[in-house]
């Protein structure tokens, strides 16, 4: 059996599988468990990879802590998104952290992910974390000055993640955040969604005055090339924490300070899609 994620009709990926453990379709989307012989426990949303035992820690570390490790005391920490608990998990690798919220609109994505990947989930129990499920959007419109870092741990833009890629979204994200806050999106590959690439960080350009596209090595999403954006008013986002880094590189498994400046040095068909944004 394998199951195959298609790439718009233009290309696939495809998985060799042992068993489906679980499939069901909840009020937003179909949530899908699998084993997979090369990647262990694969989280599936519509038919698209979310993350798998085996890789997601480069995304969940990568989408972590390039912000966290800017920001100079991140204590107040919310994910929109994330229902699989990997970003919570790297966010409480922080000690400055006081508080982690998660915003995930679809609860059974995270009831699940506890069930079938508790390894990424298990930190979502910590007395640090509270668990909101609501829309995101909405969430955001309760506070002001609140958050250091925000992170948009989103699916791709279709379905519930759609709203999550707009210029009105990025509003409200830096409403929500106190002075000198940071907020990081995943951003999609240059290689097959340049145009979403654009599209949203052009968005984010609109509303913050910094704003960095970094890369990381992602083998099961499209290309293995994938990308987020960090977007701050008052960071220069390639100016953190060496000795912070070096600490929670420690407990990491791809993040590292030399990952950390290495990542913000884009190949130069990425830079031609962002510039000009
Ligand atoms: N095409 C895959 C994009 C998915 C990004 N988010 C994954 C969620 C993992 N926490």
């Amino acid at each position: 059996m394998w199951f195959t994620e298609n790439y718009d009709n233009k290309a696939s990926l495809g998985l060799a599988v042992k068993e489906k453990l679980h499939e069901e379709q909840s009020p937003f989307q179909k949530i899908a468990f699998w084993e997979t012989e090369a990647f262990g426990t694969l989280l599936t949303l519509d038919d698209l990879v979310m993350c798998s035992e085996k890789d997601e820690f480069v995304y969940h570390e990568m989408i972590v802590h390039m912000s966290l490790c800017t920001h100079p005391k991140p204590e107040r920490v919310l994910v929109i998104g994330g229902g699989d608990g990997g970003a919570i998990r790297e966010i409480l690798k922080h000690d400055s952290v006081k508080e982690a919220v998660l915003c995930e609109i679809d609860e059974r994505v995270v009831r699940l992910s506890q069930q079938f990947m508790p390894s990424t989930a298990s930190q979502l129990t910590d007395e640090r974390v509270a668990l909101a499920f609501e829309d995101g959007f909405e969430f955001l419109k309760k506070f002001e000055n609140h958050f250091d870092v925000i992170i948009t741990d989103s699916s791709d833009p279709i379905g519930p993640g759609v709203a999550l890629f707009q210029e009105d979204y990025y509003k409200l994200v830096k409403g929500a955040l106190r002075s000198g806050g940071i907020m990081v999106s995943q951003s999609e590959s240059p290689w097959f969604y340049a145009d979403i690439m654009k599209n949203m960080t052009g968005a984010m350009c609109n509303v913050f005055s910094n704003v960095e596209t970094y890369i990381a090595m992602i083998p099961l999403y499209p290309s293995g090339l994938w990308t987020m954006t960090m977007a701050s008013d008052t960071h220069s986002l390639s100016d953190f924490d060496f000795d912070r880094a070096e600490k929670i590189a420690s407990q990491c498994k791809y993040y590292n300070p030399g990952i950390h400046l290495g990542s913000l040095e884009l190949p130069n068909f990425v830079k031609d899609i962002v510039k000009n944004r």
